[in-house]
């Protein structure tokens, strides 16, 4: 590690993990790095948990409130979920213990914008930091970071906290070193100014962190590369969604509503995501940008092919295969990614200027087009709104993509009224399912059921849905956005009762 830590101020302060965390006291609040697993400590949090688990063994209560830049890691938000150590939870989560600390009622999960996150740190409105736990791959001699595979929310966290654990990584490549740019122009109303960014890849700021020495209570030595589950090859489904995407997009092209080489593209996570990309990998399109937050396998492909130029990110997310990759050939991945906190991947400003095409996955959608990306039957929470309003409001075309059934045609993923919103129908342009793609622009909330029908709901529920529709028209007090609100949950309810969102099946089932 010696090699990693150049400030010689700071070389005093290495320590162990378990030295580290022991000087992090129940009821504090700690801004950890990690934007996925990407970028996430490794050591402290699993120290850190325990000596959680070790204090509430002998009757103590210890617990502590955690701010990240996204979802983590199993060996983060895991290792402390699993010692019922998280009081309070923000932003976005994965990890399949938090989620289930969250939904039964144990820890309180704040969802917030991602790109919101740290100016609400600045405002004062989530209160004080105590502690920052940041990831990083190296620190030259006078102190500055070079930050690791996320920035994230880093930059906030290391002004903001108090005090300041620091994990230096050497499993990180070192090549990274250069590949940030961490903007220092911003500041807090009535100061602030235009962020001075005109195409995805211009630099605005620094390759490195900030860091106020001072603060450092620990520098801790790690050795061990992100963890990222490898993707499955895209399924019929996902496929079909991705044709139905590029179909539409060269439509676009043709009638002069987006030039040849597209504009900026953001694109979620998951497989849908990955195979929306490897289309556009086989597409008709080249010389593409992407200006997102979490860059995946699909992106790198996209630009070893050559048919992306250039890719703007917080995250570097790559399974360990494409890691390898990335790592043999970094030279030339320097030339084209970049990345940044994620209050500028994310800033509405700047995806309202370039323009960005937006495509994000969600749960379920109504027919009148409003967007549910968080909640199971409108009460468990999935994961969170991560990014999705951030690119939702402003893109220049927004888009969101499911396939139409989930759990084997049992629920339909179009329904009446969604059972939580995170994107009201102002903010969704274009949903598209492997069934088809409505193209929202521009129409009435009643012109936009019968083409979401039409286009994007399953054949198992399209008689229904219609059904639905037009006895709403007749029986509801206002046909501008008609509904029959004893009814409109009516899928929902029926899902909870007997397992199937399908009017007849399962009652037959069972009188047989
Ligand atoms: O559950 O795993 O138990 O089978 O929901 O669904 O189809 O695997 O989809 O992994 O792409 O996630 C919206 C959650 C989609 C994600 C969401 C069940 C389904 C499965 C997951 P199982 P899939 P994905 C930038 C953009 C919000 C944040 C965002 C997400 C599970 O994309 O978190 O967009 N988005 N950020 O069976 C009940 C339904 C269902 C359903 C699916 N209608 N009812 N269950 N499922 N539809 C990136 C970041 O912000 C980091």
């Amino acid at each position: 590690p010696a090699d990693r830590v150049l400030c010689a101020a700071l070389r005093e302060r290495i320590m162990t993990a378990d030295q580290a965390a022991s000087l992090i006291q129940s009821g504090m609040t700690l801004g950890m790095s990690g934007f996925t697993p990407a970028g996430a400590p490794k050591a402290v949090p699993q120290a850190l948990a325990r000596r959680i688990e070790e204090q509430n063994a002998n009757g103590g209560n210890f617990r502590i409130s955690l701010w990240t830049g996204a979802s983590t890691s199993a060996e983060l938000d895991g290792a402390l979920a699993k010692v019922h150590g998280i009081e309070r939870r923000l932003p976005y989560q994965s990890d399949p213990t938090v989620r289930k600390e969250i939904n039964e009622g144990r820890m309180q999960y704040v969802d917030i914008h991602l790109s919101h996150v740290a100016q609400y740190v600045w405002f004062g409105f989530l209160g004080h930091l105590d502690v920052a736990v940041i990831e990083v791959a190296g620190i030259l001699p006078d102190g500055r970071l070079i930050p690791s595979t996320s920035v994230g929310n880093n930059k906030t966290w290391l002004e903001q906290a108090d005090k300041i654990i620091l994990e230096v990584n050497s499993a990180q490549p070192a090549e990274l070193e250069g590949m940030h740019d961490i903007y220092y122009g911003a500041a807090v109303p009535p100061r602030r100014k235009p962020i001075p960014m005109e195409h995805p890849f211009d630099r605005i700021g620094e390759p490195y962190l900030h860091c106020d020495m001072s603060k450092v209570i620990a520098v801790v030595p790690t050795a061990q590369r992100d963890r990222l589950a490898a993707f499955t090859a895209p399924d019929e489904d996902s496929r079909r969604i991705a044709e139905h995407i590029i179909d539409f997009l060269q439509h676009e092209v043709k009638v002069g509503r987006l030039p040849p080489e597209l504009l900026p593209l953001q694109s979620g996570v998951g497989n849908i995501a990955n195979a929306v990309l490897a289309g556009l990998n086989n597409g008709p399109f080249e010389h593409l940008n992407a200006y997102t937050e979490v860059l995946q396998d699909g992106m790198l492909d996209m630009l070893e092919s050559g048919k992306l130029d250039t890719a703007s990110t917080t995250s570097l997310a790559l399974s360990p295969a494409a890691m390898e990759r990335f790592l043999a050939n970094i030279e030339f991945y320097r030339q084209r990614i970049m990345l940044r906190p994620q209050e500028i991947s994310n800033h509405p400003e700047l995806i309202r200027r370039m323009g960005l095409i937006s495509m994000n996955a969600l749960i379920e959608a109504d027919m009148y087009g409003n967007v549910n990306s968080t909640h199971i039957m409108g009460s468990s929470i999935m994961n969170g709104i991560g990014g999705s309003g951030d690119f939702a409001r402003n893109a220049y075309l927004s888009i969101f993509m499911t396939p139409s059934t989930a759990k084997g045609g049992k629920i339909s993923c179009i329904v009446p009224m969604v059972s939580h919103v995170d994107h009201t129908e102002h903010d969704v342009q274009v949903i598209v399912t492997e069934q088809g793609l409505a193209d929202l622009r521009g129409l009435a909330p009643v012109q936009r059921a019968r083409l979401v029908i039409e286009k994007c709901v399953h054949p198992d529920y399209k008689d229904a849905m219609t059904d639905y529709l037009d006895r709403a028209l007749q029986g509801a007090p206002g046909k501008h956005t008609p509904h029959l609100l004893d009814e409109a949950y009516a899928w929902h309810q029926r899902y909870l009762k007997t397992g199937t969102m399908q009017p007849e099946q399962q009652p037959a089932l069972r009188l047989a």
